[in-house]
């Protein structure tokens, strides 16, 4: 870091949000006399707010919409922006109806294409022919949300590989002007994402080059972060060091079991930020992110791979019922509405969430506790649906017991608990028992309740009494909340085929040559069948395949595996040859997959130019990361658009 540290935020209280404006969702009432003192890191008045936005939705809608890659180089022309049917209400509706309270717009992704109208740069939507270069979709997408009640924030990548300045400190300057612009104009902003992903090849003004940057040093993150606050003190920053938020450490909507917010106060360290790190000393809670589709941009080959409302489910599972936000991704179409089918399964999985926890069924039930610390902080304080009340034992009592005396016949599969957070994470493991037919079972055991704690029970359950028995904690409790639910299913929504005319099947195509046995899964259209392999050498990894017709093919796609096994990783770059023959071949391109270990997202490639194909090759040179083997999903190719 810098010489302006998290230390030097947190003691100028900027990190802390001492400087935050009053929220409304959080009109503090006074501790109670008598109450714990906090334990460990605690959040900032702007995080313990974040912590109740529970699911919110990524808009990922920019050029790269119109041209079908995940990263721009930065040399597309504005003239490509142009939805034809641009609806920020049905965006914003399909949003809402996942259950979503807020949206994040990338307002800038890393081609430096800027969706507003800024006079910042020449590229930007004033250039672009959607409403003749007088619309601004962040405007848009902003007053839609508010018209919904939903929160708002930006995502604002601070590698460009449009400016020509990027890597030097002109670029440094631009970007904070960016930062004012965007936390001036838009109204109060929740969130405001920093990407990590930084540096590296790039149109840069016509410069045409690769430009390494040291993080850290150029961005000196601690002022830009503190300059989004200056303008917006309850937005939450994302994500380095010093941000209010950390990454969760995959893309694939994963945290940890356990997921503790606090993180030690050195920079992010991937194996640290999935799991987080019980006692240390910044709270750095993680968000959550994947998108509803396998790339964060729409792409009409990826109609038919939208997940399921139940896939959804185990996404809400693996970060809400952990105690972290969930950040789901709904990428616009070139239409600028979200399709048809996502919006499906969106409605269907917000519906199925929304009847799962309409019923607290431990309302009714008489509360006691092994230990109390007094009538503010009785044992009934769990019940009263009140966040900012709680039940807590005397100093000293780490390990005492809440019973729940049930109504008859409550039948449950559903557990919620609640840490009064603004006192910390104060459970380091705890159980769950339930009385069933006069027999007192364990139903689970974890470690960390924080925000909150969802434990889904394989069957539903009906007992007399539930208990919440404290295993290991460092102070006494403060629980806010035990709640029960009974979960309804969601709907199933059957897949649509893709409507792409121009992406082909490669079911009918047969492996020529590979350089490892197996390769024909890479033609199944099953992202869930993997082609691995050593990975290559001094001889690359490469497979032939014979399209069996002539195509006139304007470019291949390549989709790595998504949840890749230990020691493989996808290839990093490419080389394609193509033939009418099988005999003589030409050059059809090379080069690297961005962000492909990462975001292990399908990469479309388009060649040279369009050109008549019945042969295709391609060579593998080496894994995106240092691995003994190397994996591919599947192969594709398509013709003009
Ligand atoms: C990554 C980016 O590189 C992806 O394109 C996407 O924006 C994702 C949310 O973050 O780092």
């Amino acid at each position: 870091m810098n010489d302006f540290t998290r230390r030097t935020l947190i003691s100028s209280g900027i990190a802390t949000g001492l400087a935050a404006t009053a929220a409304p969702a959080l009109a503090k009432p006074a501790a109670p006399s008598g109450a714990p003192k906090p334990w460990g890191a605690t959040p900032s008045k702007r995080q313990l707010v974040w912590h109740r936005r529970e699911r919110y939705a990524f808009i990922h809608f920019s050029i790269n919409t119109f041209t079908g890659r995940e990263w721009g180089y930065g040399d597309e022309s504005p003239d490509l922006f142009n939805p034809t049917d641009f609806d920020p209400d049905q965006i914003v509706a399909a949003a809402k109806a996942g259950g979503m309270t807020g949206i994040v717009l990338t307002a800038k992704h890393h081609d430096g294409f800027c969706l507003w109208p800024t006079k910042l740069t020449e590229h930007c939507i004033r250039n672009a022919p959607y409403k003749g270069g007088k619309g601004d979709i962040v405007g848009e997408i902003e007053r839609a949300a508010r018209r919904a009640g939903l929160a708002f924030g930006l995502y604002l990548s601070p590698w460009d590989r449009n400016h020509p300045e990027y890597g030097r400190q002109g670029y440094i300057d631009y970007f904070r002007a960016q930062i004012v612009e965007l936390c001036t104009r838009y109204g109060e902003l929740f969130e405001f994402w920093f990407d990590g992903a930084n540096g590296g090849d790039g149109y840069y003004g016509g410069a045409r080059e690769t430009r390494k940057i040291d993080a850290p040093a150029y961005y000196k993150w601690p002022e830009l972060i503190a300059l989004v606050h200056k303008h917006q003190p309850m937005a939450c920053t994302f994500d380095p060091l010093g941000a209010d938020i950390r990454w969760v450490g995959n893309e694939d909507g994963v945290a940890g079991d356990p997921c503790w917010p606090t993180m030690p106060n050195h920079p992010y360290v991937q194996s640290e930020g999935n799991s987080g790190v019980r006692g240390a000393p910044l709270w750095w809670p993680a968000e959550t992110n994947t998108s509803i589709r396998p790339g964060w941009f729409y792409h009409a080959d990826e109609d038919a791979k939208v997940k399921s409302p139940a896939r959804l489910i185990r996404f809400f599972d693996e970060s809400v019922a952990r105690g972290t936000n969930m950040h789901l991704n709904l990428p616009p179409d070139r239409r600028g509405r979200i399709a048809d089918h996502d919006v499906a399964v969106l409605k269907s999985f917000g519906d199925a969430i929304r009847a799962s926890f309409a019923t607290d069924l431990a309302q009714g039930a008489v509360a006691s506790a092994s230990h109390v610390r007094g009538p503010a902080f009785a044992a009934s304080k769990v019940l009263d649906n009140d966040r900012e009340t709680y039940w807590s034992a005397p100093d000293g009592v780490t390990t005492p017991t809440l019973t729940l005396d049930l109504p008859p016949n409550r039948s449950f599969d559903l557990i919620r608990l609640r840490e009064y957070l603004a006192l910390g994470v104060r459970v380091t493991r705890f159980a769950v028992e339930a009385e069933i037919g006069g027999r007192w079972q364990r139903l689970a055991t974890h470690d960390c309740i924080g925000a909150q704690r969802i434990i889904r029970l394989p069957a539903p359950v009906t007992a007399r009494r539930v208990r919440l028995v404290i295993l290991e904690a460092p102070a006494c409790p403060a629980i806010s909340e035990v709640s029960l639910f009974r979960s309804v299913a969601p709907i199933a929504v059957a897949p649509p085929a893709s409507s792409d005319p121009t992406i082909l099947s490669p079911r009918n195509w047969r492996v020529v040559t590979s350089s490892a046995p197996g390769a024909n899964v890479m033609l199944d259209n099953d992202v869930s069948t993997v082609w691995t392999v050593p990975a290559p050498t001094a001889t690359p990894v490469s497979v032939t395949l014979d399209l069996r017709e002539a195509f006139d093919l304007a470019g291949f796609s390549l989709t790595p595996a998504r949840h890749p096994e230990k020691d493989t990783a996808p290839p990093r770059g490419y080389r394609a040859e193509t033939s009418t023959d099988g005999t003589t071949w030409t050059a059809a391109g090379e080069g690297e997959f961005p962000n492909i270990a990462y975001a292990l997202a399908t990469q479309r490639v388009p060649f040279t130019a369009p050109r008549p194909v019945r042969y295709l090759r391609l060579s593998f040179a080496a894994t995106a990361l240092p691995a003994a083997r190397m994996a591919i999903a599947d192969i594709g190719a398509f013709t003009r658009g």
